[in-house]
């Protein structure tokens, strides 16, 4: 059904590979209107899962946009093609879904800001992480100049973006873009098992947690404040924090019904 992306559902989680090994991954438009209808088409409306791993196929997770489409595109094309990627990053940050990143290989340009957009970044010692894109004449064009800042800070989002510098796994966990730094072979493991994990908590309260951290952090603190305020009310309006904290009190485990 599709020829640059795969998704299926396993075991609840669902997952989402890259799949154009032989040009790194690198992100075409059909490769951005695959991953904009999976995202619309089979995720938004799954119900049965909570979590979505997003990694590449092959060596890289994704190398970046498609500089060899990008090459002669036209001002209005390069707009047309930035707004694309930018629907995508945000249909996949304010999905009340959790997006893990397991980034296997390269991420760099808009690889680096798909992983931003996902919730969550489990790197392989392996990855590469960067944005090389003022060494190609334009700049990080799918919120990588804001999402980069917003996760590691103004000072080293200049760094990196501003010299085009690629940084290794152990580096990018260090500045605090990754998470978590597994061997290769450890990172689905890993990440499977993070999905498992985040899958086992109430899933209204994980929606809503994600909610309220991405609205803080696009506004001031008291207007957090009420955000948080009002995701809170939801959860406590909710069958499962009933469930939640009766079963602590019984001291067995909860069972979340999603209600
Ligand atoms: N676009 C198109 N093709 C690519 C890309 C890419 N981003 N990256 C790799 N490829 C292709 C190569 O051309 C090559 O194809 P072929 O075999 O036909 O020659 C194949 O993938 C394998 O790549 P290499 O032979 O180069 O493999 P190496 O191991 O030697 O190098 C690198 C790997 C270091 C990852 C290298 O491929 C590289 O530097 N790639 C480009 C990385 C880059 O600059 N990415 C940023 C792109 S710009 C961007 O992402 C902007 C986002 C916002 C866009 C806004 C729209 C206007």
């Amino acid at each position: 059904m599709y020829e640059n992306i795969t998704y299926e559902v396993k075991d609840g989680i669902g997952y989402l590979t890259i799949n154009r090994p032989k040009a790194l991954n690198a992100l075409n438009t059909e490769v951005l209107k695959e991953i904009q209808k999976c995202l619309d088409e089979d995720i938004a409306p799954d119900d049965s899962i909570n979590v979505v791993i997003v990694t590449g196929a092959g060596r890289a997770f994704v190398a970046g946009a498609d500089i060899v489409e990008m090459k002669d595109a036209t001002t209005n094309e390069g707009h047309a093609y930035t707004e694309r990627g930018h629907k995508v990053m945000n249909t996949i940050d304010h999905m009340p879904k959790i997006f893990i990143a397991a980034v296997n290989g390269f991420a760099l340009g808009g690889g680096c800001e798909l992983s931003m957009a996902c919730d969550i970044r489990l790197a392989s010692e392996k990855a590469v992480f960067g944005q090389p894109e003022v060494g190609l004449g334009i700049i990080p064009g799918f919120g990588g100049t804001q999402r980069l800042p917003r996760l590691v800070g103004k000072g080293m989002a200049k760094y990196i973006i501003l010299s085009a510098t690629n940084i290794r796994a152990d580096e990018a966990y260090r500045i605090g873009l990754v998470q978590k730094v597994v061997a290769p072979e450890e990172l689905m493991p890993e990440a499977e098992k993070l999905a498992k994990k985040i899958s086992s908590k109430a899933p209204i309260a994980v929606r809503q947690a994600k909610a309220a951290i991405n609205a803080g952090l696009d506004t001031d603190l008291n207007t957090g404040s009420r955000f948080e305020i009002e995701a809170m009310t939801q959860c406590f309006a909710s069958e499962d924090k009933t469930e939640g904290m009766t079963a602590f009190v019984e001291k067995r485990d909860p069972e979340f019904k999603n209600k």
